[in-house]
C-alpha cells in the first residue's frame, strides 16, 4: 500500500481456528479482524476485505473479482502446517481441500472474472524435499536418451501438507498452459520473524506469531524457547538443512515479483529464500545470541518426530528474484537479535507446554 498499490483481501480466519482448536495462541496479541480491518480503513490505498473461504463460497470468489477487476493476485490463502496435515485422516483430508480445491476454485473464478491478472501463489521449497543434486527453479532441461526437453523438475514432498503444494503447482502449470492465464508460483523457504516492511511499528498492527509445534516454524519456536530459557528443540541429528527467509523479505519478494509480472500465458517460478542453514547451525546462532542478552537456553537434540532425512546434500538456485531486485537479508544474528527483543514484551504469554513437539509422523 505505501507503493502507491491498492489493495484488499479474502480471508476465512482459519489459521486462528486451528491455533484455538490445539489450545495455543499467538505470542503477539493480535487483534480481532474486525480492528484490524478498521484500522486499515484509515489508509487511502486499502480496499475493504471480505470474510470468504476459497474451497467453499465460489460464487463470492467470482463476485469479488468481478467488482474488484485486479491485475494482481496474491495466494496466501492455504492451510501452511506440515505437521497439522499429518496429525490424522481428517487433517489430511481438510488440508486436501482447503488448499486444492480452494486453488482450483481461485483458478476458474480468475479465468471467468480477470484472466488476465497476475497470480502469484505461495507455495514451498517443500515442494522439491532434499535430492541429492542441485535444485533448479521449478523447471529444467532434461536429456533422456538422446533426445532434450525442458519439464517440472521432480518432486518429492515429505509431507501431506507439501503434497498439497505439489498437486497446486500442476494445476496451476496446467491454467498456464491451457488457458493462457500468467503465475508466479513462489516456492517459498521457511518464513520467521515478526516485522513488516509496510505496517505501522505499533501495536494494534502487530502480525500474529506462533510458536506451538504445528504452526510455530522452527527459528520462531527456536526464540520462543529461548526467552524463557528452555531447551532448544533440534529435532534428530540436525542436519536438516532449508532455505530461510524473514517476513519483511518474504513481503519485499512479492511486491518485487508484483511490478515484475511474467508475459500472459507463462507460468514462472521463483525459489525464495535468504540463507541457506542447518537447524543445528540455527540453533546455536539462537542459543549464542540469547546468551549476549542474558539468556542462558541451551540447544537440546530431541528424538525427530518426522520421517525425514537429517543429513543430506542440499543446494538450491535462487536467481530469478535476485534478478528483478531482491536483495536478501543474510545476517541471521542480527535477525534473531531483533526478533527476540520484539518477543520479549510478550513472554508471559508463553504456554511452554506448546514448546515440545507430540505428534509423531510415522
Ligand atoms: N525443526 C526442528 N525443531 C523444531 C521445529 C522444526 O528441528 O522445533 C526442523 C524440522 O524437523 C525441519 C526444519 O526444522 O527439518 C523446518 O521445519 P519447520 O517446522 O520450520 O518448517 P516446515 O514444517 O518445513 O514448514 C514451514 C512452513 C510451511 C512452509 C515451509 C517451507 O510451516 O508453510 O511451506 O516451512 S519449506 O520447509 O522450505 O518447505
Amino acid at each position: 500500500m505505501n507503493n502507491g498499490h491498492k489493495v484488499g483481501g479474502l480471508d476465512n480466519y482459519s489459521r486462528r481456528l486451528y491455533v484455538d482448536e490445539l489450545q495455543a495462541m499467538s505470542l503477539t496479541p493480535i487483534r480481532h479482524p474486525k480492528t484490524r480491518h478498521n484500522l486499515m480503513k484509515e489508509h487511502r490505498n486499502y480496499l475493504g476485505w471480505s470474510s470468504t473461504s476459497l474451497h467453499t463460497d465460489y460464487m463470492e470468489l467470482c463476485h469479488v473479482l468481478d467488482q474488484c477487476q485486479p491485475d494482481a493476485i496474491v495466494h496466501l490463502a492455504e492451510m501452511p502446517s506440515a505437521p497439522w496435515s499429518m496429525m490424522n485422516r481428517g487433517n489430511c483430508i481438510e488440508t486436501h481441500n482447503a488448499n486444492m480445491v480452494g486453488t482450483l476454485n481461485l483458478l476458474f473464478a480468475m479465468r471467468e472474472k480477470c484472466p488476465s491478472a497476475h497470480l502469484l501463489k505461495l507455495g514451498t521449497m517443500g515442494e522439491y524435499g532434499t535430492p541429492n543434486v542441485d535444485i533448479p527453479e521449478g523447471m529444467f532441461e532434461l536429456e533422456f536418451r538422446g533426445r532434450k526437453d525442458k519439464v517440472m523438475f521432480p518432486r518429492k514432498a515429505g509431507s501431506w501438507y507439501h503434497l498439497t503444494k505439489v498437486h497446486d503447482t500442476h494445476n496451476i502449470e496446467f491454467a498456464c498452459r491451457n488457458w493462457g492465464m500468467r503465475s508466479t508460483d513462489i516456492m517459498q523457504g521457511v518464513v520467521f520473524g515478526v516485522r513488516t516492511p509496510t505496517l505501522p511499528d505499533e501495536s494494534e498492527y502487530l502480525t500474529r506469531f506462533d510458536y506451538d509445534e504445528c504452526f510455530g516454524t522452527a527459528v520462531n519456536r527456536f526464540c520462543a524457547q529461548a526467552i524463557v530459557e528452555r531447551s532448544i528443540t533440534v529435532y534428530g541429528k540436525g542436519g536438516q538443512t532449508r532455505g530461510w527467509i524473514p517476513l519483511q523479505d518474504s513481503v519485499r519478494c512479492m511486491r518485487l515479483a508484483i511490478e515484475s509480472p511474467p508475459d500472459l500465458g507463462e507460468y514462472r517460478v521463483f525459489n525464495q529464500f535468504a540463507t541457506q542453514w542447518s537447524v543445528n547451525e540455527l540453533g546455536a546462532v539462537v542459543q549464542s545470541v540469547s546468551n549476549e542478552m542474558g539468556l542462558t537456553p541451551f540447544v537440546a537434540n530431541i528424538d525427530n518426530p518426522r520421517n525425514e532425512m537429517e543429513e543430506h546434500y542440499y543446494n538450491p538456485d535462487c536467481n530469478g528474484l535476485r534478478s528483478i531486485g531482491y536483495e536478501p537479508s543474510t545476517d541471521m544474528e542480527t535477525l534473531v537479535g531483533d526478533l527476540i527483543a520484539d518477543l520479549i514484551p510478550f513472554k508471559d504469554r508463553i504456554i511452554k507446554e506448546k514448546l515440545l513437539p507430540k505428534i509423531q509422523w510415522r
